[in-house]
């Protein structure tokens, strides 16, 4: 039998696989490719892959027996059951030590428990998010790997050499931490790009309303990918912008008004309800998406529920547009400060031991989000790593001064014209609910004790909990004291 000269192996030929063979192949690493429908193996070879290293593989145990110890074999197929059944296919073949890597948008807990039965089996599991889209993975996507720590040494070379690099030199991939935090990571990282793409569209949607042309919306995205705005979406933004289709009209416009998702973007709004984080801009933009999709029901309501008739815009377009930007960028601080107010939360729970400037690094190239933004994120977390949250941080405290007033005059004249900004809002109502040292709340414990014997707390007597018969011919028995 020949020697093993396969680095590490991959399983998945569909665009993401090919693209990091590819990209694995161009730093050096022997790929051994493996496809459940094992056609495409050949077909690879014979296309795409022709001229290089790649060595295909014409069954799972042909796969292994062409890797090098201990193997490393990394799955990007279709998140769910197809990952179980590679990893049940694969326990019998390989030995104590070898790696299991699973690429796709895996949800968390998944890769918890997968994490513990391959434990139990002596192999090594890690989730690894993979983010970039087509172009990241051929080129250097950011990779976000957590699980079984004693697989890192084995895999860092690799994953670190086929990376986004920040300065040519920084890699955008790092251990994230033990067993689903990667996934973990890489999820609010996809919440946080819902976040960026709802808050970009209002900022689109408000330029429409107040007359400006497209290539005049162009210019003022062209403009902000300049400053402190800088980043990949809005770069992109500028070019949608900009498209024309073959007959030399605008392509944007006839677009569909009506968003998919795939659920990433929803598991982060779960696990914000789960954790008890108010990752609400997330929350808006997946449910904005919901809304856009009702398009039927929206065309009808749109000929009978009453708007706020012939009010027009009547200020100056261009000081208005800064006004925009202004309320874009205090949203966007807003929702990066609720991601990694939910990835703390979750570390809590799960005892991952984060590092946030390291995990805005790993954001900082190569994924969607990337953005001359979470530059400044990690500084601020390499300032200050024990940072409560990112919105105290003498930075952003600055820009929010800064912002603010602009941000304030979006949301009023938004709402005086009746143009829906569901992430600017509610980005808004979060930072003055966050910086109010007293919420309306003594009310709500009120009503609770008044209707359900729920108790509440009286200020300077915390911890001692109270119930009053409001009424009079009520009991004096409380319901118990929990917290959902
Ligand atoms: P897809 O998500 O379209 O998956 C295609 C691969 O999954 C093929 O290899 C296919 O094999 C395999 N597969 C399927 Br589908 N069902 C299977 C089953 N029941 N058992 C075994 N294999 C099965 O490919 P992708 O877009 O390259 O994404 C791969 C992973 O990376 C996914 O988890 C995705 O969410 C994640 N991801 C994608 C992107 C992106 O931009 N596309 C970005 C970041 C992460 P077959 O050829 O035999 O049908």
């Amino acid at each position: 039998m020949s020697k093993p000269v396969g680095d590490i192996a991959l399983i998945g030929l569909a665009v993401m696989g090919q693209n990091l063979i590819l990209n694995m192949n161009d730093h050096g690493f022997v790929v051994v490719a493996y496809n459940r429908t094992v056609e495409k193996v050949q077909n690879f070879l014979e296309n795409e892959a022709k001229g290089t290293k790649v060595v295909g593989a014409t069954s799972l145990e042909d796969m292994v027996s062409k890797l090098k110890l201990p193997r490393r074999v990394m799955m990007l197929v279709k998140a769910g059951p197809a990952v179980d059944d590679f990893i049940k296919k694969l326990v019998p073949l390989l030995s104590k030590g070898d790696i299991i890597i699973d690429g796709g948008n895996s949800e968390y807990t998944d890769t918890i428990r997968r994490c513990k039965e391959l434990e139990a089996k002596g192999l090594l599991f890690v989730g690894s998010g993979v983010s970039g889209g087509e172009e990241g993975a051929r080129y250097g996507p950011s990779l976000m790997p957590g699980g079984h720590a004693e697989a890192w040494p084995h895999i860092k070379p690799i994953f670190q050499a086929i990376s986004a690099k920040v300065n040519k030199t920084e890699p955008c991939c790092d251990w994230v931490g033990s067993d689903g935090a990667g996934h973990f990571v890489k999820m609010v990282h996809n919440g946080i790009e819902y976040g960026d793409m709802q808050l970009i569209c209002e900022a689109y949607d408000l330029m429409r309303s107040i007359g400006m042309n497209q290539e005049e919306m162009a210019q003022a995205f062209e403009e902000w990918n300049k400053g402190e705005l800088d980043s990949f979406l809005i770069e992109i933004t500028r070019d949608i912008l900009r498209y024309k289709d073959t007959d030399g009209k605008y392509l944007l416009e006839k677009i569909r008004d009506c968003a998919g998702q795939k659920g990433t973007g929803k598991w982060t709004a779960i696990a914000g309800l789960q954790y008890g984080i108010p990752v609400t801009l997330i929350g808006e933009a997946v449910f904005g998406r919901c809304l856009s999709a009702l398009q039927n029901e929206r065309q009808i309501a749109s000929k009978i529920l009453p708007g706020v008739g012939d009010i027009k815009f009547n200020k100056d377009k261009k000081k208005f547009t800064e006004s925009i930007r202004d309320a874009l960028y205090a949203s966007k601080i807003v929702s990066y400060s609720q991601g990694f107010m939910l990835l703390r939360q979750a570390a809590e729970n799960h005892n991952w031991s984060l590092d946030y400037g390291s995990i805005a690094l790993m954001w900082r190239g190569g994924c969607i989000i990337r953005s001359v933004f979470l530059g400044d994120i990690k500084e601020a977390f390499d300032k200050d790593p024990k940072l409560t949250n990112l919105l105290l941080a003498p930075f952003f405290v600055k820009a929010m001064s800064r912002c603010q007033k602009g941000w304030r005059e979006v949301v009023a004249t938004a709402s005086e014209l009746g143009i829906p900004i569901p992430a600017f809002s509610c980005a808004l109502s979060f930072y003055d609910g966050y910086r109010a040292a007293r919420l309306p709340a003594n009310l709500l414990q009120a009503q609770r004790d008044y209707f359900g014997a729920h108790t509440y707390e009286l200020l300077g007597k915390e911890g001692k909990w109270v119930h009053t018969n409001w009424t009079g011919h009520g009991g004096n028995v409380s319901a118990s004291t929990y917290q959902a």
